[in-house]
């Protein structure tokens, strides 16, 4: 029966992969797919050690050319990262919006500074985590909590970081196939900020590729049985003012 279950769920899962679309600020809507550097193709990367875990790309390519408009940002504003299963489909029509229900995992927010937001190229970047929610104590996940916001997180844009130019890095892993590595589909999107009102604080940092490796138990993770108790979600702690 676990097998069946097993199987089952990783073939009607194949295709129901996921996009971050749009930012929200303090509540307001900036535009589907604006500001954010959307893949063409909704798929996974599960190499964690290639340069396309950054900021997407590879097997799914960027649209191009690469968003022209930047998204305004207070620091300490409160910010929401919306999915969807597609960059055109909604709840409404698919229930595998904003991702298939059966691809547990964590959810992430990651940051870089950069000097233009707009023109930054992805590699040798320096990133720090605002956000991470993977298992509760009750086996509840990220994505569990995410699919039932319909496909919205909510954080908090740190108020102590510098002013300037930042790329958003939002990030979901699905662990229905991390049993072996590799196996994780790690989704992810950049978001293109310009930061006003920050402090003076330099948080620590990780580079990717790098943060992660394929031994981690966050990404070579055995998500059916026995049941997990307990989950760790990868790369480095939340970085908090
Ligand atoms: C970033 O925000 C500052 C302050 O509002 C503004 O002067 C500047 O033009 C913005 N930069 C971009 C690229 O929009
Ligand atoms: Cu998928």
């Amino acid at each position: 029966m676990k097998v069946f279950l097993v199987t089952c769920s990783v073939l009607a899962s194949a295709s129901a992969h996921t996009i971050f679309t749009q930012l929200w600020v303090n509540g307001v809507a900036q535009g589907a797919t604006k500001g954010i550097r959307v893949p063409t193709y909704d798929g996974p990367i599960t190499d964690v050690t290639s340069n396309d875990v950054i900021c997407n790309g590879g097997p799914n390519p960027l649209r191009t050319p690469l968003p022209t408009d930047i998204i305004n940002v207070k620091a300490g504003d409160k910010l929401t990262a919306e999915w969807h299963h597609t960059l055109d489909s909604t709840q409404a029509t698919d229930n595998a919006d904003p991702i298939d229900p059966g691809h547990l995992g964590p959810t992430m927010i990651y940051l870089a500074k950069v000097d233009n937001a707009l023109t930054a190229t992805v590699t040798g970047l320096k990133w720090f985590k605002i956000f991470e929610d993977g298992m509760d104590s009750s086996g509840k996940w990220g994505v569990t909590r995410l699919y039932n916001n319909k496909g919205k997180l909510d954080f908090t844009f740190p108020s102590c970081v510098p002013s300037g130019q930042y790329l958003l890095r939002a990030e979901i892993i699905a662990l229905h196939g991390a049993a072996n590595y590799p196996g994780a589909q790690l989704y992810m999107e950049c978001a293109q900020l310009n930061v006003t009102g920050g402090g003076s604080t330099n948080p620590p940092t990780v580079s990717f590729p790098g943060a992660y490796k394929g031994t981690d138990p966050g990404i070579k993770f055995q998500l059916y049985y026995p049941t997990p108790t307990t989950y760790v979600v990868p790369g480095p702690t939340v970085f908090k003012c």
